[in-house]
């Protein structure tokens, strides 16, 4: 008998994922399609999935998927496996991580997760702080949860750029390409456009977004912080700001008033290689076309030690112009109310302090961690759900940053990192300086690696047990993770359901039933009360008028709640005080009290990037160009998808963009092999000659290696051929609020291969 089942797809899950219905008869698959009436329709007409969504039986069926646990039996990249089954994968591993704590400490465990598949990153909290590790890390450090981190120092949660058709009337998009990156959303701004909005682009490339903005500021990589300092200057100079919010709404405004005097227009112009009058420009079009919105780009966020201070001049930026949790403007919706949350779900109370006073780098990136962690949720816990909110949700933090997890494997300092459980990441591609990934996670210091994945990917090669998870067919659609994460592109706050098609392929487990098995021989049974996701879900759901499953059911599978403004003026009946920010004053702080308390400026300021023709003008003389390393491009996604014949035949091959000038300087040709090199490393990619980019720039594509390849040391399905991330480093320039890196604003020579 055939079924169909609406969900939503998992091939760019969190970044706007398409409704599709899946055919399913007899327990298989027969056809998966774009659910027209999902409230994410497909961005392609009349139900039509993108080449990636029309892959999804050939990645179901893959032949390099992982289908069964693997246990390694010669040395770590051999490729040499032995099938076991689940029981005695997890049995050997929790005895191994019950030895390791004994001898080692708790913290002698490290959690590895990537950019947020499925639900894993947060239940992964939830067995590691009864486990008792303060030690994970993930990819919020450079994406996203470094902006939760600032913009909740800033006032009290993160603001979501929310451009909504007929309420928006300015979008400006910065560090962010959503005509590659989220189709969703972009389908979203198109519609803006039509209903009239204007578009300022920030970007050092010509995008396609670009190519249609009223606005176009080609800023030269890594020197935002200054080009949104100058505006701030020109909008308080010309009083363009909203004196009435500023006065009772914002603190600090005086001294930012000074502060941005620093940067005139002249002088931002000579850092960010912007003309003084298109600056002027951008600001008319934004200051005259209220409500305005500027959505999150992820290239905020690659800047290291400029990072921080980018994406606090960008949120004072929202809130002197009165664009803050209004209709239209940036939405500030906070926690969700009803639905227990991710904070919830992680157990952030199970772990002692003194646990957690020995997260590595706890002492140096203060308000990446705890002792950040610690003063933002406190203030937030004043305006968000109280009773609940004890603590802020630290999986959408920043964590541990990933360099002193290798340094604590490799040099054992501060302490042994003995085990790393990785899951639903492939480190060894995606995260910087590839190569010292690499000698970590084989260095025999480490004593146990787990890896859970649905691929072998380069980095499953190594493992010590490979473990096969369950794709977005075999299980459901986090609500939660979407709840959030969707309601992005949709424009409301909105909680989905999306069933789970078919029961997993082999032995594939998904992310929940890991962490419950895992628990479970821990002795953890209280905290894992639920058999599978739906039961979790519905617990989720419990203060909703309906469950989990009945949502799930629906024609409509999701449920949109009111969007409220203005939060911040609601009177709290029995004080009648307004409610205000969660801040330590209650008002958006201009001058954050929370980064002065923790050490560190409470202003943004700018630096030049840590490698650029101006802070290393010898350097500079070596490696030319400016390497902007992994604009996304639409049907791949990081590191995935290379095995999928259908989207090689899209991308046979890494593409470099060039600008013809410097192309013809360096003689190199269309579709010719070019060696990128920086001072850490060399790899090859394809000449894409384009005008494009910059004469100075080349922009690079990321998360590239070949499961066509050998798949044994040292090849490793050519994990170093192609991989821009051999070239990126995570060692100089880093944010001392987070101890992020840089990763897009590096300095590089390139020559034909010959
Ligand atoms: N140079 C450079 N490097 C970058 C970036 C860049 O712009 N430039 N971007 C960075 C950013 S923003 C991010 S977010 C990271 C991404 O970093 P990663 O998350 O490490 O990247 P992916 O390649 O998406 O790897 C995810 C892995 O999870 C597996 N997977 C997918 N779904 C599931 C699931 O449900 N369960 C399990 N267990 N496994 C699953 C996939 O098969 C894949 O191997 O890369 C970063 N790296
Ligand atoms: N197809 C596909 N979609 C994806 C992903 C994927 O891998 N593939 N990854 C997902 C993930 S995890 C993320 S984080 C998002 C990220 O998606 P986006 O936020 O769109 O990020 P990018 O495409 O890396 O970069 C966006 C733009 O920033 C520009 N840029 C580079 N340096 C600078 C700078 O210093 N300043 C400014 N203002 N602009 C700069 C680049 O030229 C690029 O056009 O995409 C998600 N969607
Ligand atoms: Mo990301």
């Amino acid at each position: 008998m055939s079924k169909t089942i609406k969900t939503f797809c998992g091939f760019c899950e969190w970044a706007g994922n398409c409704g599709i219905e899946v055919e399913v008869e007899d327990g298989e698959i027969k056809e998966v399609s774009g659910d027209e009436d999902s409230i994410f329709r497909p961005f392609k007409k009349e139900g039509v999935l993108c080449p990636k969504g029309n892959s999804t039986l050939e990645y179901h069926d893959s032949e390099q998927r992982l289908n069964y646990p693997l246990k390694r039996v010669g040395e770590r990249g051999e490729d040499d496996w032995e099938k076991i089954s689940w029981s005695q994968a997890l049995d050997e591993i929790s005895e191994k991580l019950k030895e390791l704590k004994e001898k080692y400490g708790a913290e002698s465990l490290a959690t590895l997760g990537g950019t947020g598949r499925s639900n894993g990153d947060y239940l992964r909290l939830r067995f590691q702080n009864p486990f008792g590790s303060p030690n994970w890390a993930q990819q919020g450090i450079i994406c996203w949860g470094i902006d939760f981190q600032i913009e909740s120092a800033v006032y009290g949660w993160y603001a979501r750029g929310n451009p909504v058709p007929g309420e928006t009337n300015c979008i400006v998009l910065t560090g962010y390409n959503p005509h590659q990156s989220s189709l969703q959303a972009w389908r979203i701004i198109q519609e803006c456009l039509e209903e009239g909005a204007k578009l300022i682009v920030i970007d050092p490339r010509k995008t396609k977004p670009a190519e249609k903005s009223d606005v176009w500021l080609q800023i030269r990589p890594g020197t935002d912080c200054a080009l949104y300092m100058g505006m701030i200057n020109e909008i308080i100079k010309e009083d363009l700001y909203d004196e009435k919010f500023v006065e009772k709404w914002c603190f600090g405004f005086e001294k930012l008033k000074e502060r941005v005097k620093e940067y005139p227009l002249e002088k931002v112009e000579k850092i960010t290689w912007i003309p003084k009058e298109k600056i002027k420009e951008a600001v008319k079009v934004y200051v005259e076309n209220k409500p305005a919105t500027i959505p999150w780009g992820v290239k905020n966020d690659m800047q290291g030690r400029n990072s921080p201070n980018i994406i606090q001049a960008k949120a004072i930026l929202r809130s002197i112009t009165g664009n803050l949790d209004i209709k239209g403007g940036d939405a500030l919706w906070g926690p969700s109310k009803k639905v227990v949350g991710i904070h919830e779900l992680e157990l952030n109370e199970e772990i002692s302090n003194e646990q957690l006073r020995k997260q590595l780098g706890s002492d140096q990136y203060r308000l990446g961690m705890w002792p950040g962690w610690e003063r933002v949720s406190k203030a937030q816990r004043k305006v968000w759900k109280p009773e609940k909110f004890q603590y802020v949700p630290r999986h959408d933090c920043t964590g541990v940053p990933h360099p002193l997890i290798w340094q604590a494997i490799l040099s054992e300092t501060p302490y042994p990192i003995k085990a790393i459980i990785c899951q639903a990441a492939n480190p060894i591609i995606t995260c910087a300086n590839s190569k010292r990934v690499h000698r970590a996670l084989k260095n025999p210091n480490l004593e146990l690696l787990v890896v859970h994945d649905h691929v072998k990917t380069p980095t499953a090669m190594l493992a010590d047990y490979a473990l096969p998870a369950a794709d977005h067919l075999e299980r459901t659609m986090d609500p939660i993770h979407l709840a959030v994460d969707l309601a992005y592109a949709a424009g409301e706050p909105v909680v989905v359901a999306g069933k789970k098609p078919v029961e997993p392929k082999y032995e594939r487990k998904s992310d929940f039933w890991f962490w419950r098995q895992l628990a479970l021989r821990f002795g953890h049974e209280e905290y894992w009360p639920w058999e599978n996701e739906e039961e979790l879900w519905n617990y989720c759901f419990d203060e909703l008028d309906f469950s989990y499953e009945e949502l799930a059911e629906r024609e409509k599978n999701w449920e949109e709640f009111p969007v409220k403004h203005e939060k911040y003026r609601k009177k709290d009946p029995n004080t009648e005080e307004q409610k205000g920010f969660g801040t330590p004053t209650g008002k958006v702080e201009l001058y954050s009290t929370i980064l002065q308390e923790l050490g560190y400026d409470p202003l943004p300021h700018y630096e030049e990037p840590p490698e650029s023709p101006i802070s290393s003008p010898e350097k500079a003389e070596e490696y030319p160009y400016i390497l902007i390393a992994g604009s996304r491009f639409r049907y791949m996604f990081h590191s995935e998808y290379r095995e999928l014949e259908s989207l090689r035949k899209i991308y046979p091959d890494p593409e470099v963009e060039i600008n013809p000038s410097t192309a013809a300087e360096e003689e190199i040709k269309e579709g010719d092999w070019v060696w990128i090199e920086t001072p850490r490393g060399k790899i090859k990619q394809k000449a894409k000659i384009t005008e494009k980019v910059h004469p100075s720039m080349i922009n690079a594509q990321h998360g590239w290696w070949f499961p066509e390849k050998d798949s044994e040391e040292p090849e490793l399905f050519g994990a170093f051929e192609s991989n821009i991330n051999v070239c990126t480093d995570d060692e100089k320039g880093r944010s001392p609020e987070i101890g992020s890196w840089p990763l897009s604003s590096l300095l590089c020579k390139i020559e034909p291969v010959r």
